[in-house]
């Protein structure tokens, strides 16, 4: 077994397989709510980097307990009374692990619940899909803890529901659940109370058929044309899909479709 995929290398981490190159990574720290100290980042980083390489199609990203993530560890925060030096250096850290995870061409699906706050939104806003139930909850209190968002909150939230309501929920510390979290765009899909998890297991299998290159560059690619010009996007976009519309493994794909044999694109029922 890769290293990166043993699970016997990580504490913070419940590291699973199932079929498919389909691996659920689960934080693992139910009684401190999964908050996120240093060594749940460094496994983190251990995971993310090394999963295209070691085979993972698909992760699906889940918690221990009744919340999905609590944010920073502000405990351990509070004792190591850090300099800004060092936590310019943790919050790099956190970058690097987030960065690995929606950059890295390996789809992450996040199954959400309960709380999912500061940190713990940073973390989820870095999955691909964000699975909720009416019961999961987003907020950023760090504007109340007297601290800011280090962990690419300003980047991703504002991504996704704009920037001045992201301003808004780290003033006021608002929070947002339910179909009104999905229409803001925090998350994607909502499930029936405590359905999360399957929901986010049938999506992660669904898309771990597809194939790998293609995933890649949906779940990279997409990302870094994001973050340049029209034209530069525009001339990047052409030079992946040269690439990947052309892979070999595409070709029964294609002609299944030109044979009559591949499922048509039809409207929901
Ligand atoms: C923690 C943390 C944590 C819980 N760091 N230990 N994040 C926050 O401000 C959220 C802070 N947490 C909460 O608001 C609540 O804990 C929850 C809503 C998530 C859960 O409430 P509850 O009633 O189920 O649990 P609890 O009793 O508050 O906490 C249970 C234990 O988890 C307790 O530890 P214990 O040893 O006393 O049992 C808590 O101390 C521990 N715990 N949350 C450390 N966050 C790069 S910058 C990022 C900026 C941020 O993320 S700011 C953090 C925002």
């Amino acid at each position: 077994m890769h290293d990166v995929v043993n699970p016997a290398n990580y504490e913070n981490l419940a590291i699973s397989e199932r079929e498919n190159g389909l691996y659920v990574v689960t934080l693992n720290r139910p009684t401190k709510r999964n908050a996120l100290d240093i060594a749940t980042i460094e496994e983190l980083i251990r995971f993310f980097s090394g999963a295209r390489l070691a085979g993972v199609k698909a992760v699906l990203l889940a918690a221990e307990g009744d919340h999905f993530c609590a944010g920073l560890d502000l405990v351990e925060h509070w004792k190591a009374d850090r300099s800004p030096d060092d936590f310019m250096h943790v919050c790099l850290r956190w970058h690097e692990a987030f960065n690995k995870m929606e950059y890295g061409g390996v789809p992450i699906i996040a199954a959400l619940k309960g709380a999912v706050v500061g940190g713990g939104l940073e973390l989820a806003s870095a999955a691909h899909v964000r699975v909720i139930d009416p019961g999961t909850y987003f907020a950023l209190p760090e504007g109340q803890r007297g601290i800011f968002t280090g962990g690419g909150a300003t980047i991703r939230v504002s991504d996704m529901i704009g920037k001045y309501r992201m301003i808004d929920m780290i003033l006021t510390g608002r929070v947002y659940q339910g179909q009104e979290a999905v229409d803001l765009g925090l998350a994607q899909y909502i499930t029936e109370e405590g359905g999360s998890f399957d929901k986010a297991m049938e999506i992660a299998e669904k898309v771990a058929q597809n194939l790998p290159l293609t995933n890649f560059a949906i779940c990279s690619a997409v990302s870094h044309l994001n973050n340049m010009s029209g034209m530069d996007a525009a001339y990047a976009e052409a030079v992946v899909a040269g690439v990947v519309n052309t892979q070999p493994a595409a070709r029964a794909r294609l002609e299944a479709f030109a044979n009559k044999t591949a499922a048509r694109v039809r409207p929901n029922s």
